[in-house]
Order: structure tokens, then C-alpha cells, then sequence
């Protein structure tokens, strides 16, 4: 590599750190602010059921752990209509699960609220 092509190399990488703006203002640069135009998205933010990835971190929605639901749905086992404990990180009702979590015994379909519980 000839010393005008390191020259040139260096120019180039002081201008991509200068190209490094906030422009949406919210602290993040273009760098590691996967949306530099709203300021309601960053690494910072809470992943919402909004079809968008508000966290950057590459996953929309309930693809990602973290986001927060409007709702609460519970995992249904035993598929007896009651729910247990387990919250599920999803963003509409999905196959299994219920807004409820009152079932006792979520690996017995015969008890449940009023049936042995
Ligand atoms: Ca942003
Ligand atoms: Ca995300
Ligand atoms: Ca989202
Ligand atoms: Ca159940």
C-alpha cells in the first residue's frame, strides 16, 4: 500500500467520524441509532407493539424479548380456557394463550376455577 493510499485512507476515516450526527437530538449517533430522525427510537427506548423496532436491537415487537404488550396473555397448558402464570411476551392473543392466569393446575384440563382449584 503506497503512502498516498494511507493518506487517503485516514482522510476517509476523520470524515465518517465527522458524519457521525444526532439528528434527531436523543443522544444516540447515526452509528448506533437505528432511526437518527425520531427521537422515540433508540437503544434507549421500550420495544411497543407498533410494527417497528423501537429498541434497535434488530427485532420487531414480540420477536423481541423485551417488549412490553398493551395486554396480558397467559399460557393456557392444558387448553381449558384458564391460564397459568406464564406471561407470554407477545403482542396479540397466539394460539395457547388466554387473558387469564387463574388455573391451578395448567397440566390438568379437568381442573381449573370452580373445578378443583
Ligand atoms: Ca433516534
Ligand atoms: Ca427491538
Ligand atoms: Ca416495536
Ligand atoms: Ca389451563
Amino acid at each position: 500500500m503506497g503512502r498516498r493510499r494511507t493518506l487517503w485512507l485516514a482522510m476517509v476515516a476523520v470524515s465518517v467520524a465527522a458524519c457521525e450526527t444526532d439528528r434527531d437530538g436523543d443522544g444516540w449517533t447515526t452509528v448506533t441509532d437505528c432511526n437518527d430522525d425520531d427521537a422515540s427510537i433508540s437503544p434507549d427506548a421500550d420495544e411497543v407493539c407498533d410494527g417497528i423496532d423501537n429498541d434497535c436491537d434488530g427485532k420487531v415487537d414480540d420477536q423481541d424479548n423485551a417488549v412490553i404488550a398493551d395486554g396480558a396473555w397467559y399460557e393456557d397448558a392444558d387448553g381449558d380456557g384458564f391460564g397459568s402464570n406464564t406471561l407470554l411476551s407477545v403482542c396479540e392473543a397466539v394460539e395457547g394463550s388466554v387473558e387469564d392466569n387463574s388455573d391451578c393446575d395448567d397440566d390438568d384440563a379437568d381442573v381449573f376455577p370452580g373445578q378443583g382449584c
